[in-house]
């Protein structure tokens, strides 16, 4: 991937500790996702330019630069930015509109999708499925881990897993991150988290 040279003032992708870095990405993607204003503007792609976001986000205190944003958005298991041009956008997760073109996947993968317990009536019971909600995706991943991970964030976590074959359109959005408009209940089952690790126990006990 691109250093944080090509993008930056000089700064070569100086040492940032994970704590910051997990922080900044956060802020970086709040922005980037949902935020901007009338000042500090996304283009219709999603693009904003890097000084615009270094204006927000030290003008709510993060005291950053165009290049400390770059070595964010760049690091190894970072898949959520995509950098061109003095630019930087979010690969998924918005709220907003916004025209990005994804891969489309049609493979007939397992997916996973992590979500809070109290919510498994209102997807599997009145039969909706998986909706976008606020965002303008359904997320779904690859990895299972990640998936129980994000769910942790909603409640009391469970994960379901997706076959993709009954669902209308899946595009990859960059790293594990694949994205649906919907995802109806026929595709949707609950993992046992056990079943995850049962390759792992069959080893143990051979
Ligand atoms: C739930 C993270 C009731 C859905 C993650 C979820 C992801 C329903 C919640 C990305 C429902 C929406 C997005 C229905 C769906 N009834 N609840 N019919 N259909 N839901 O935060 O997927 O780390 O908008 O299960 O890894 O949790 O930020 O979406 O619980 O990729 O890069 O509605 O955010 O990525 O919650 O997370 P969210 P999400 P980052």
């Amino acid at each position: 991937s691109r250093s944080a040279a090509t993008v930056g003032s000089g700064f070569q992708g100086a040492a940032i500790g994970d704590a910051r870095r997990r922080h900044l990405s956060r802020a970086m993607a709040y922005q980037l996702r949902h935020g901007g204003t009338e000042d500090v503007p996304a283009d219709k792609h999603g693009w904003m330019t890097f000084d615009d976001l270094v204006d927000l986000l030290n003008g709510q205190g993060h005291r950053t630069n165009e290049a400390e944003l770059a070595t964010v958005a760049e690091a190894i298991d970072e898949h959520r930015y995509e950098i061109s041009d003095q630019r930087i956008r979010a690969l998924y997760g918005h709220t907003r509109p916004v025209e990005l073109e994804y891969e489309r996947v049609a493979d007939g993968r397992t997916l996973y999708h992590g979500t809070a317990f109290d919510r498994l009536n209102s997807i599997l019971s009145t039969g909706v499925g998986l909706i976008p909600g606020r965002r303008q995706w359904v997320h779904l991943t690859s990895d299972p881990i990640s998936a129980a991970v994000t769910a942790r964030r909603h409640g009391a976590a469970v994960l379901l897993a997706i076959d993709t074959r009954l669902v209308g359109e899946v595009f990859a959005a960059g790293g594990d991150v694949f994205l649906a408009k919907h995802v109806p209940v026929e595709a949707l089952s609950v993992v046992q988290p056990l079943s995850l690790f049962t390759k792992n126990i069959d080893v143990a006990v051979v």
